[in-house]
């Protein structure tokens, strides 16, 4: 039996579900989130979404996003709790319920770099999103297409993983099931202006502030984008507004592998890391090199193309730490 029919099984015979995503969940991680949700609603389940942080603005535009509570309803137990597009143990919160509250752990996600901590793993490493495998399983289930209210969010999930049908994952598969899933009378450009525009003013500034500091080293083979938290303070914005800027080291030409490394609090379950942690984000220039790598040998995670870590140490030392590491990768 494969994973996809096991379960399918679960889902058929349950009632009750949890559905949950790493924190800090970007749109694909609520996408399929959502958009799974609405597969079981649509099959007669009862469905309660769950994420530790505040949603992103960027999906706040999707039906259901208001719903996505941040902590598990009390005394209520799951027939099964899905986790969507979530590659490691350590991406859930450290609250996450008991076994006894959440019964079998489905993991539906697409990470090569992942480790097996769920009672299944539904993954493809070769979908260009965690959508992808959540509309396989609706077929697995017998649900095709799937409802309209579905569709808006697994497109949704699709355009930002792919960058907007760009990156290297997007095949012609990629662009006939967003065609299908459009049919359900989705606006492109909703979704679009959404997922990439749509910034408050204070993110562009300090997107100005942190490219007027960019420098790059190995021959100009890699950018460095470093943003510490008073450059977030002085422009007014927020720790999570950095998520995404990354992109703009990788867009130097003969730029491979562009570093983001940018300081944030530790939140209250953290504290025993330190006073401050820094995140790392790191995007490979058309998936030549794999970043995955250099975020696994720093404790993290992602895809040949996207991936990223936390390391437990200030910004100048987890600079030295991962210049090291990509040095390796480019043979220097
Ligand atoms: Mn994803």
């Amino acid at each position: 039996m494969t994973c996809y029919a096991q379960a399918a099984e679960l889902i058929r015979r349950g009632k009750r579900f949890l559905l949950t995503c790493h924190v800090l969940p970007d749109p694909d991680a609520v996408g399929s989130m959502l958009g799974l949700a609405e597969i079981l609603r649509g099959m007669g389940k009862d469905v309660f979404c769950y994420n530790r942080d505040p949603l992103p603005d960027s999906v706040a535009f999707l039906p259901g996003a208001d719903a996505v509570v941040t902590t598990v309803p009390h005394g209520v137990s799951f027939d099964a709790t899905l986790v969507t597009d979530t590659a490691a143990r350590n991406l859930l919160p450290r609250s996450f319920p008991p076994k006894s509250v959440t019964g079998p752990v489905i993991i539906v996600d697409h990470h090569l770099a992942h480790d097996d901590y769920g009672d299944l793993m539904v993954r493809d490493v070769e979908a260009c999103a965690t959508a992808m495998v959540v509309l396989e399983l609706a077929r697995e289930l017998g649900v095709n297409p799937v409802p309209p209210a579905a569709a808006l969010p697994l497109y949704t999930a699709i355009v930002a993983d792919t960058g907007g049908f760009r990156y290297p994952g997007t095949t012609a598969e990629t662009l006939r099931t967003a065609a299908d899933l459009m049919d359900a009378g989705i606006d492109p450009w909703q979704v679009a202006s959404n997922v990439f525009e749509n910034w408050p003013m204070s993110r562009l500034r300090l997107l100005g502030y942190a490219i007027n500091a960019l420098e790059t080293e190995y021959a100009g083979r890699v950018a460095i984008l470093s943003v510490p938290l008073a450059m977030v303070e002085r422009a007014g914005a927020s720790e999570r507004m950095v998520e995404g800027m990354v992109e703009y080291g990788r867009m130097l030409g003969g730029v491979e592998i562009s570093i983001m490394l940018w300081e944030r609090r530790p939140r209250s379950d953290e504290t025993d890391y330190g006073e401050l942690l820094t995140r790392l984000s790191l995007r490979s220039s058309g998936g030549a090199l794999d970043v995955a790598a250099i975020a696994a040998a720093l404790g993290g995670g992602g895809h040949r193309t996207a991936a990223g870590a936390t390391l437990t140490c200030g910004l100048r030392e987890a600079r030295e730490l991962v210049l090291a590491e990509a040095g390796r990768m480019l043979g220097l």
